[in-house]
């Protein structure tokens, strides 16, 4: 796909602009140009852009919405494109995912959920604002081998902790993995919080996720990237 088509999905996402987003994108499937390269080449970069504007105070709150807002349309083509790859695939592992408690933003735990998804995983979204409790009672209704669990803020990352200890509480710990990310987090936050794997990004979630699929025993943090 040329440049261009790859800067005006970028700057569809800058303008706010759902139907351009959503034209772009059924552009993109319909010429064979993979979904996740339109992701990561086009509609991604523009999330930057609107996360740097906002932090200079350049984009004010409406406008970060109707950003996300393009963003979702762009998604809502290219999602059920990525997912037919996991039908095609045998089960990887179950994976119950959320954004921690106080915390709305969804966009990259989507992604990363779409991802495992199409890469064979069985992924049960609980949404936003998720307390820990409830990624606990959903790990042990589906017998989860992996939960995930994304912070945006860095205010809402410390309630990555509340989940592991809400999983050791249900007793859960020996039988679940725990990964965590999310742009404020780290590694290091990761190895803090006893959880056991850190991704930086959505594909690397899913190599992280297969790494922790193959060791389903207690081990030191992983990180992929
Ligand atoms: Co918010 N916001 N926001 N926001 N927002 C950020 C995060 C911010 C960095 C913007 C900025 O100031 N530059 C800033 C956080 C500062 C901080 O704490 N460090 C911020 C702020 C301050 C806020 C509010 C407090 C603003 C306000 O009200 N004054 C407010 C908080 C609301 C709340 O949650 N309680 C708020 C609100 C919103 C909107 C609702 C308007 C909207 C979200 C809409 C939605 O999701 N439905 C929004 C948006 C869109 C953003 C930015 C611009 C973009 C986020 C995004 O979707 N990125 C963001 C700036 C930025 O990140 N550059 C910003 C694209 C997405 C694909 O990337 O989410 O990073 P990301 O996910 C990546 C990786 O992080 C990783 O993989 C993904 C895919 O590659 N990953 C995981 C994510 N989760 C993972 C889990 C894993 C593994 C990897 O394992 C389980």
């Amino acid at each position: 796909m040329p440049d261009d088509n790859f800067s005006a999905m970028r700057q569809s996402i800058i303008d706010g602009a759902p139907d351009t987003a959503s034209g772009l994108a059924q552009q993109a499937v319909s010429a064979g140009v993979a979904p996740i390269d339109a992701i990561n080449n086009g509609y991604v970069l523009g999330m930057h852009d609107v996360g740097e504007q906002f932090a200079r105070g350049q984009m004010y709150l409406p406008d970060m919405m109707a950003s996300a807002e393009a963003m979702r349309a762009a998604m809502a083509v290219l999602d059920p494109e990525m997912k037919k790859l996991g039908t095609e695939r045998p089960m990887a592992g179950v994976v119950v995912l959320g954004t921690t408690k106080g915390d709305i933003h969804e966009i990259g735990k989507i992604l990363v959920g779409t991802l495992l998804t199409a890469h064979g995983f069985r992924v049960h979204d609980l949404g936003v604002d998720v307390a820990g409790e409830k990624f606990a009672a959903k790990a042990l209704e589906l017998h989860a081998d992996i939960v995930g669990v994304s912070a945006l803020l860095t205010t809402t990352m410390r309630n990555q902790k509340g989940v592991v200890e809400a999983i050791e509480k249900a007793g859960l710990r020996s039988s679940v993995k725990i990964m965590v990310g999310g742009a404020p987090v780290t590694r290091r936050w990761a190895e803090e919080i006893g959880a056991d794997g850190y991704a930086k990004d959505a594909m690397s979630a899913v190599e992280l996720a297969r790494q922790l699929m193959e060791q389903k025993t207690p081990a030191a943090v992983v990180e992929s990237v």
